[in-house]
């Protein structure tokens, strides 16, 4: 049975090796089995130059800046300029920073490379296009304005020490808010949009722009209310121990940098530690609360309209925790708070508050902790939206200061 069984599959190879060679040999094939194909004509009537020649257009084309997936990783394809250069004064308006600092959270650690992963998220935005980077919404193109863009870089930090890095990034915001803009017909001082980095970077970066802009009314997109006594959250152990990311603004507002009673929290939803003491002491440091399921209840519109009432033509500084998102929109980050708004809500008021006019003089985007994110990258493409919406905020409204 079994040499039955071999003689049966030696003869089927021996045909069936034939067989194959036959067909190599191309003899039972049909001569014009391409030609007849539908490829055949194409290649006969549409047969492409060899050499292939490029047009003269190309000769001088910026290959590093038009490929979206190319490049080195500045925002959105910006030169990058070091800002903090003296040389450089003078030739840009608005700055993309980098605050790789995450020495003050309390729960998941990381936010260090939210610099980096915000630009990798920004790189299908582009300062280079043409017409058709004017969005739908917008219908200006914020690179090519009166305003020069440039991405910064980071300003680097110790890992070592909170309360020094703390201090460096205060020193570097100094320094590049010191330099002249480039169109001073429009603005007399030039415009950050920070990239953090946990929370903690706010107070650095507000105490660094009390001596242009004086007390500013902070707009808190958060699900936090980050306004907590040291004594509540941290606190008690060292220095170092109370200034963390649930504590600035409760600092910033005991040094004097903060509106009197123009603060507001967008987006709250957290757990308190006393339902009486933070509250009160929310207020003493001079907010007030937009929780996130009024949304529901009152709408894009009304949220806009409170806001322009709470602030008035007061200065506004926009922080703006990734956290305030659902974590369905914003999964990386460190402190997830489920139950949060949309990004087309949260854009849809930003550019309300744009529409209206409201005078921004700069802005952070925080919480943004890549390692938590997926493989569609979905945080770090809303945090660089997030950036483009301010970005046209900031080139629709040029601000001057009270010095001018
Ligand atoms: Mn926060």
């Amino acid at each position: 049975m079994i040499s039955f069984l071999i003689l049966v599959v030696f003869v089927y190879s021996v045909c069936a090796s034939k067989h194959s060679q036959k067909f190599l040999d191309n003899h039972d094939r049909p001569s014009n089995f391409i030609q007849s194909s539908i490829y055949g004509k194409n290649l006969e009537q549409n047969s492409l130059p060899d050499p292939v020649t490029l047009p003269p257009s190309y000769q001088s084309r910026d290959f590093d800046q038009e490929d979206a997936f190319g490049g080195i990783g500045t925002f959105a394809h910006l030169p990058f300029t070091e800002c903090t250069n003296s040389a450089n004064s003078g030739t840009f308006d608005i700055g993309i920073v980098g605050h790789p600092f995450d020495l003050g959270v309390s729960y998941r650690p990381g936010a260090r490379f939210g610099p980096n992963g915000a630009r990798q998220g920004a790189r299908r935005l582009s300062s280079v296009g043409g017409l058709e980077y004017v969005t739908i919404d917008h219908g200006v193109n914020p690179f090519r304005n009166w305003a020069t863009v440039t991405d910064c870089g980071d300003i680097s930090n110790t890992p070592f020490d909170k309360l020094v890095a703390i201090q460096e990034l205060e020193h570097g915001m100094k320094t590049i808010n010191s330099m002249t803009p480039k169109n001073v017909s429009a603005a007399d001082a030039v415009r950050l949009i920070t990239i953090g980095g946990d929370h903690t970077i706010t107070l650095p970066i507000l105490r660094a722009l009390h001596s242009t802009w004086g007390r500013v009314a902070v707009l808190h997109f958060d699900s936090h209310l980050d306004t907590w006594d040291p004594k509540q959250l941290g606190g008690g152990l060292t220095k170092h121990s109370e200034v963390n990311h649930g504590t600035m603004l409760h600092i910033a507002h005991e040094e004097g940098l903060l509106s009197n009673h123009s603060n507001m929290h967008l987006g709250s939803r957290c757990a308190l530690f006393d339902e009486h003491y933070d509250i009160d002491n929310d207020i003493r440091c001079g907010f007030s609360i937009i929780r996130a399921r009024e949304l529901d209840k009152i709408g894009v519109d009304k949220v806009v309209k409170k806001v322009l009432d709470t602030v008035g033509d007061e200065y506004v500084y926009l922080s703006v925790d990734i956290d305030v998102l659902d974590p369905a929109f914003a999964p990386a980050t460190g402190t997830i708070e489920p139950g949060g708004w949309t990004t087309r809500e949260l854009l849809a008021i930003i550019n309300g508050l744009s529409e209206a006019g409201l005078k921004i003089i700069g802005s952070d985007v925080v919480e943004f902790t890549p390692v938590y994110d997926n493989a569609a990258e979905t945080t770090g493409i809303v945090v660089s939206q997030i950036i483009y919406e301010i970005l046209q905020w900031m080139v629709k409204v040029p601000v001057k200061t009270p010095k001018a």
